[in-house]
């Protein structure tokens, strides 16, 4: 005899680089939330769906939590606050191989009033020693109650599975909300758009910050059955754009070459990648910027 079919929502919070996206990754084997050693990469709310004949549990991948500086971190803030309230679990996910800091206490605070059930999730234990675990949970239960606490590493999948199966057993009989081989629920070209984004940002380093936002302008199947792609990287410099297109045109042809890949594997399509570059200044604080960039509530 089978018990109900179960489903429910699960947010990540954690501040930047702790390794929420890669976490996502790791359960839904694809690449939808997306990775870079820069903070706050990932902007607006990406959706993993990870589905068993058990169940189904919806990820809700959160921008970093962290004080608003200008209107994009007002814009990411409240996207996160919204996730903490739909969510039907919280999984606050911190490093292992730092100790607990103002960015992770800032969170705890936050937490303490959501009714939502937390589990703490200790990621890259990879890069520690086993017996440096159990005074970090002991640290971290000082702070607030957790429902389950689980060391991992979600780049070698160590324990993850069991982060899951638990997660999993908890949640209430509900709907299946989405078909069963359906990984995200953001349309592709915002998945494209994060691509080419998550290039600039590995490529650039330091020199082309985070005002930079990626639009995709139009996407069409050619007679050759290629995807023929057409984008514009926003900056808010002439001299980021200078950055961005390089010495003879060579920055925008390899970023240009590695999101095609990317973007290839992720659609199963030849693609033609057809960059463009565009200043427009100060675009995040200026809310109808925002809003044609997808980063409106
Ligand atoms: P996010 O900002 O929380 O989404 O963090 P990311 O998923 O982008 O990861 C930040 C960095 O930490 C990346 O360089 C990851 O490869 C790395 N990382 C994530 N998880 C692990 C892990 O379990 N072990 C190790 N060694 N590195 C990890
Ligand atoms: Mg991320
Ligand atoms: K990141």
């Amino acid at each position: 005899m089978s018990e109900a079919f179960k489903s429910g929502f699960v947010a990540i919070v954690g501040r930047p680089n702790v390794g929420k996206s890669t976490l996502l990754n790791q359960m839904i084997g694809e690449k939808i939330a997306i990775m870079s050693p820069k903070a706050q990469t990932t902007r607006n709310k990406i959706q993993g769906i990870y589905t068993t004949d058990e169940g189904q549990i919806v990820f809700i991948d959160t921008p970093g939590i962290h004080k608003p500086q200008n209107g994009l971190g007002d814009f990411m803030m409240k996207t996160a606050n919204s996730a903490l309230h739909e969510a039907d679990m919280i999984w606050f996910v911190v490093n292992a191989d730092e100790p607990r800091g103002g960015g992770d206490d800032y969170i705890i605070n936050r937490l303490k009033d959501v009714e939502t059930p937390v589990y703490l999730v200790i990621n890259k234990v990879d890069l520690v020693q086993p017996q440096e675990v159990l005074p970090m949970i002991a640290d971290y239960q000082a702070q607030m109650d957790f429902a389950e606490i689980f060391p991992i590493s979600a780049r070698t999948g160590d324990n993850v599975q069991a982060l899951i199966d638990t997660t999993m057993d908890q949640m209430e009989a509900g709907p299946q909300y989405y078909p069963e081989d359906q990984i995200t629920d953001h349309p592709e070209r915002f998945i494209m758009a994060e691509l080419i984004r998550e290039k600039v940002l590995q490529l650039t380093r330091q020199e082309v910050p985070h005002s930079v936002a990626v639009v995709i302008d139009s996407i069409a199947r050619e007679a050759n059955e290629k995807l023929h792609v057409q984008a514009t990287i926003v900056v808010e410099r002439p001299s980021q754009k200078n950055i961005i297109i390089g010495k003879g045109g060579s920055m925008i042809k390899e970023i240009g070459t590695r999101a095609r890949k990317d973007i290839e594997r992720l659609l199963g399509s030849k693609v033609y990648l057809e960059l463009w570059v565009k200043v427009e200044d100060r675009w995040r604080d200026k809310p109808q910027a925002l809003q044609s960039y997808g980063y409106k509530e």
